[in-house]
């Protein structure tokens, strides 16, 4: 399998993780390219030109990184344990879903800061930075809830803030009054996973 990569790309931080949650690390070999650039090896597997792609063993794309992380989680002894079971697969989706949602709701900044600075909004900025930090908030209050063997949930979430911290940290202090989900944080992000995918400042 080859996983299409950058290493500052949130999304695809992700799925690096969960490549050495699951132990994976000798069936993906991993390939850093740039989607702006429009690389071949990209465009022809996703022309969307998205990062992250996987390329299965079979050839066959596969695209969105929770899709990829399941993927992933169904392989090896261990198949499911990063998804859970029953009704608890729901509530794992849905901080997924939340940690996702604080990286699209970031990744629209960036592009926005990436336009012309007459062209920029000030307020669509401000905005977008305001549901960054009114989930963190909510979050703070739901992390005593998170579980203590980390699932795809958590995981997303740790990119998140580090995500925040990457690309917002002029804008926001997230820690301020949410001292739970920071040393949560703080724990969680000495996980190798984390710590070896920590993306360059
Ligand atoms: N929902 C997708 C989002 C993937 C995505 O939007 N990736 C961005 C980078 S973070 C991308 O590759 N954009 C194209 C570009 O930067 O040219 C996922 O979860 O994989």
């Amino acid at each position: 399998m080859k996983l299409i990569y950058s290493p500052t790309y949130p999304y695809a931080r992700k799925v690096r993780v969960v490549i050495l949650e699951k132990k994976l690390e000798n069936q993906v070999q991993l390939v850093n390219l740039s989607p702006s650039a429009l690389p071949d090896e990209l465009v022809k597997a996703n022309p969307l030109s998205r990062i992250p792609t996987l390329i299965r063993d079979n050839g066959a794309p596969l695209i969105d990184s929770p899709f990829i992380c399941e993927y992933l989680d169904q392989l090896g002894n261990d198949a499911g344990r990063l998804s859970g079971k029953g009704d608890h697969v729901w509530d794992i989706k849905h901080l997924h879903a939340m940690g996702d949602g604080i990286l699209d709701t970031i990744f629209s900044v960036s592009m926005e800061r990436r336009r012309d600075e007459s062209e920029q909004s000030p307020a669509y900025i401000k905005g977008q930075v305001t549901r960054v930090q009114r989930t963190v908030d909510a979050l703070n209050k739901e992390v005593g809830t998170f579980s203590a063997n980390p699932k795809l949930g958590e995981l997303t979430m740790a990119c998140a803030l580090g995500y925040i911290e990457l690309r917002l940290s002029n804008d926001m202090d997230w820690r301020a009054g949410n001292s739970a989900l920071a040393n949560w944080y703080a724990e969680i992000s000495k996980r190798p996973s984390l710590a070896y995918t920590e993306p360059p400042k």
